[in-house]
């Protein structure tokens, strides 16, 4: 496993090693790592480089460290691919989850001059004002805020916004939505998206912000979508 004659560093050795461990279940979410003397010991390898793969392993999140009383193995990350224009519902189901959502916030509002330009309505045009926790299997993923013109989205209900926008919008509106600029940036969790998503203050989140458009090229819906970046990893196709 761990090949001194390598021109591969010891420490990435062992890194790929426990993550492989992870990869193929062995080591399940939520079991206790080995201590790092023990590496050091089997391995015969000092425990500075232990640590190095330990450490390596907590930044990219496959595992986490709890005061006091040890290194666990984290909940493993969903993969979301990039290319397709998908509901937060159609994502989780297809990975056998159960969707849910929790409303925080439903309210029509005037649409405030930033966002009436974004969906290229008149300021103080109404809106939906919608905020929602994202749950796969009950866990919070995300925190996100729609806000969609009530002209579009008539007869919008609390019911609705807890079940998926993008059926209501397909199957009862019949407007097909046709495709979305996208833009990712890091961020950390306020105090309030922290409480929301059951993470601690200042944790590593994904800021999403999404303008979904009709085929004509009129908006839909403008989001932003705060996920956790504990649990959440993006993935794209490339092609040259
Ligand atoms: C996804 C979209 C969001 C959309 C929602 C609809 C991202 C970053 N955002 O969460 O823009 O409003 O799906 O989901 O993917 P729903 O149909 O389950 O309500």
């Amino acid at each position: 496993m761990i090949n001194k004659n390598s021109p591969v560093p010891l420490y990435y050795q062992l890194e790929e090693y426990i993550k492989g461990l992870i990869e193929k279940g062995e080591l399940q979410p939520g079991e206790t790592l080995p201590p790092e003397r023990e590496y050091a010991q089997k391995y015969k390898i000092s425990r500075m480089t232990v640590r190095q793969a330990i450490n390596q392993l907590v930044n990219e999140g496959y595992l986490y460290r709890q005061k006091g009383k040890g290194t666990f193995v984290s909940e493993r990350k969903i993969e979301q691919p990039l290319q397709g224009l998908t509901s937060f519902t159609e994502e989780m189901k297809a990975r056998g989850l159960v969707p849910g959502s929790q409303l925080v916030h439903f309210e029509i509002i005037p649409a405030p001059s930033p966002i009436a330009e974004q969906l290229t309505i008149a300021e103080n045009t109404p809106i939906y004002d919608i905020k929602r926790i994202r749950l796969a299997d009950g866990v919070p993923m995300a925190l996100e805020t729609n806000y969609i013109s009530a002209h579009l989205a008539k007869n919008l209900t609390e019911q609705i916004a807890n079940e998926s926008l993008y059926d209501y919008i397909e199957g009862q509106l019949k407007v097909r939505i046709d495709s979305a600029t996208q833009v990712i940036e890091s961020s950390i969790a306020s105090k309030d998206e922290a409480a929301l998503l059951n993470i601690a203050e200042g944790a590593p989140v994904m800021l999403i912000q999404r303008k979904t458009f009709q085929k004509e090229g009129t908006p839909i819906e403008l989001v932003k979508s705060i996920y956790r970046a504990d649990r959440y990893k993006f993935m794209i196709e490339l092609k040259r």
